[in-house]
């Protein structure tokens, strides 16, 4: 299924997302999708959580980026966390690509999700992309037989260290008008919030399961 819809990408392509996305289902298994605007800060949350965490317990986070510093198909970053009910919990973190020109591979790497964190760029400027992109996160999820409101989401407001961003009430309106989804403010250059978001996540995917 995935390999038809790919099929006019380079077959290495096909291969890399067919590894990654096809991984063997295992109990306790759970994908976690990082999704957000272009530069919002997502493969950032990721190499902060490496740093913290991937790295100790010997994982490798996989970033497949182009010569800008742009993500390519996505970030991958498996992680173990302690015993819960005697099974390990296993959480593969995903990144999305940002630019408009990937959302064929958006709409893939959504697929089978169990948790998302959106990641909303608070600059100015930047308050019709992160409502583009939540707007075509749901068409993804619609698309792919979802009802989004099903899926646990956490919204992480980043960028909070630079001057002139928009109001916490701002992005939470904008982007959760009727939901009272959870948020955080976050600087994920500095790792702040991006632990917080995590932990709630994870919470609220092992809450369903
Ligand atoms: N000032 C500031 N820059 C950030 C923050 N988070 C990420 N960035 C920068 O924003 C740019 C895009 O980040 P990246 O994680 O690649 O975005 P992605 O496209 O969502 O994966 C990079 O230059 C980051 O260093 C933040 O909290 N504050
Ligand atoms: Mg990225």
């Amino acid at each position: 299924m995935i390999s038809s819809r790919t099929s006019r990408r380079p077959w290495t392509t096909c291969l890399v997302i067919d590894m990654y996305l096809n991984w063997k289902k295992r109990e306790l298994d759970l994908k976690i999708v990082y999704y957000g605007p272009p530069r919002s800060g997502k493969t950032t949350n990721l190499e902060q959580i490496y740093a913290k965490v991937g790295r100790k317990q010997g994982r490798r986070l996989v970033t497949l980026k182009t010569e800008g510093d742009r993500t390519l198909f996505f970030d991958f970053l498996p992680l173990e966390i302690g015993e819960l009910k005697g099974l390990k919990p296993r959480i593969n973190l995903y990144t999305v690509p940002g630019q408009s020109i990937y959302a064929a591979t958006r709409r893939i790497v959504l697929e089978e999700v169990d948790g998302i964190v959106f990641v909303a760029d608070s600059r100015r400027g930047r308050y019709y992309d992160n409502i583009q992109a939540m707007k075509e996160m749901k068409g993804h999820l619609r698309a792919l037989g979802y009802h989004w409101q099903d899926i646990p989401l956490v919204l992480q407001f980043n960028k909070r260290d630079l001057p002139g961003v928009y109001s916490v009430e701002t992005l939470r309106r904008s982007l959760s008008p009727t939901e009272n989804l959870p948020y955080y403010e976050s600087v994920a250059v500095q790792g702040i919030g991006v632990t917080a978001t995590l932990k709630r996540i994870i919470a609220l995917v092992l809450a369903r399961v």
